[in-house]
């Protein structure tokens, strides 16, 4: 990946190439100069952004190293345009559908002989802290070596990618210039917040239309934005409805000029920035525990029990044992 083009809404100004970014052929990273903002993007516009397992691959090593990256508090996930073809503007429109096999795996003729770039290390970057919610095994199930890394090369595995985007402690914020249909759509539903062009940004969900469904996220998650009645008719009629709409819908946040869009989306970001960690941390798995059961709990209560870690109650605890004595809780009484 070369700066020399990134999109028509991109201003160089305002970023640097990410960690790694240089050797991406499906997405962009850039990091804003600044540090504090991510800017990762699909980069197949003259396929509407569709993603292939390659895509995805370089999608969720994006977002992992902006997950790890304690500088980064929100991160734009967008599409870059326009078509060369034609002109159109795209988020993303889901999985690509000429590799998509019977099986739910997608056969990707340009990867699937030989190791897949993202299987040969063998190790998700995501696992080097060991403890990330949406890789349990401790192995993102994308890699491997072998028959394995062979299998997983045409696995699709976009909801890893959601479960990321709903797990990191960062607000991500779907930025939209164009189509978000199928997956894409599902993509900024899962996303914090979003804001969409006004003139170009349009929204579909095309799932049954093609025989699949997002029956986690993309559709209960997306009922409990809208409403079930409304979530019903973007799934069961898959009509398309424009930026202006899916704001009324409450599925969008802001809608805003085309030209506009990178810059105002950044301004977001920055007013993120300006919060505290620690509560917009709270605050975002507070909002996902209501709809994630026992994991999103767990979460949750991960959160808590760091921060009763930093108090002198906690650390008489460890020290009482370390010593070799019992507690001593006087100092702490049974707050009301
Ligand atoms: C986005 C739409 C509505 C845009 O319409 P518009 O503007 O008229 O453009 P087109 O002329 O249709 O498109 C321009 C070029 O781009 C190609 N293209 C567009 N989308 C895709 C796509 N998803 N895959 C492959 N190619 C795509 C067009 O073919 C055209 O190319 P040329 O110029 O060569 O003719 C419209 O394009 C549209 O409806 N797109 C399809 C949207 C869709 O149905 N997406 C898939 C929905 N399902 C999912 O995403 C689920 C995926 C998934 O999560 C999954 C999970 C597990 C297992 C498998 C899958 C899987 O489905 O793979």
């Amino acid at each position: 990946m070369t700066d020399d083009f990134v999109s028509d809404l991109f201003d160089p100004a305002e970023w640097q190439l990410a960690p790694g970014a240089e050797d991406y052929t499906d997405i962009t990273a850039h990091v804003s100069r600044d540090g504090g903002v991510a800017r990762i993007a699909f980069n197949r516009p003259e396929v509407r952004n569709a993603f292939r397992p390659h895509t995805v691959d370089e999608l969720y090593r994006a977002l992992d190293i902006a997950r790890q990256d304690s500088r980064i508090g929100a991160v734009l996930l967008t599409g870059n345009g326009p078509s060369p073809k034609d002109g159109g503007w795209a988020f993303c429109s889901g999985g690509d559908q000429r590799i998509r096999g019977r099986d739910g795996y997608q056969y990707d003729p340009s990867t699937s002989s030989g190791t897949h770039p993202s299987t040969s290390s063998g190790t998700h970057p995501s696992t080097s802290s060991g403890t990330h919610p949406s890789t349990s095994s401790g192995t993102h199930p994308s890699t491997g070596s072998g028959a394995q890394a062979q299998a997983a090369t045409g696995r699709l595995h976009i909801l890893e990618v959601q479960r990321l985007i709903r797990f990191m402690p960062k607000v991500v914020i779907a930025v939209i210039p164009g189509w978000a249909a199928g997956g894409g759509h599902s993509l900024h539903v899962v996303c914090d917040l979003s804001i969409a062009s006004a003139e170009h940004g349009r929204f579909k969900q095309t799932d049954a239309d093609v025989g699949s469904f997002d029956a986690g996220y993309g559709s209960a998650y997306m009922a409990r934005q809208t409403g079930q009645k409304i979530a019903r008719e973007v799934f069961f009629l898959a009509e398309e409805y424009s930026a202006q709409r899916a704001y009324e819908m409450g599925a969008v946040n802001r809608v805003v000029p085309h030209a506009d869009l990178e810059r105002e989306a950044l301004k977001m970001a920055r007013t993120v920035l300006t919060k505290s960690p620690t509560a917009i941390r709270m605050l975002k798995f507070a909002f996902n525990a209501v709809d994630d059961g026992l994991v999103g709990q767990q979460v949750f209560a991960g959160e808590a029990t760091r921060l009763a870690y930093g108090t002198d109650e906690a650390v008489e605890g460890r020290d009482s044992f370390l010593q070799k004595r019992d507690p001593d809780w006087s100092s702490y009484p049974w707050h009301y």
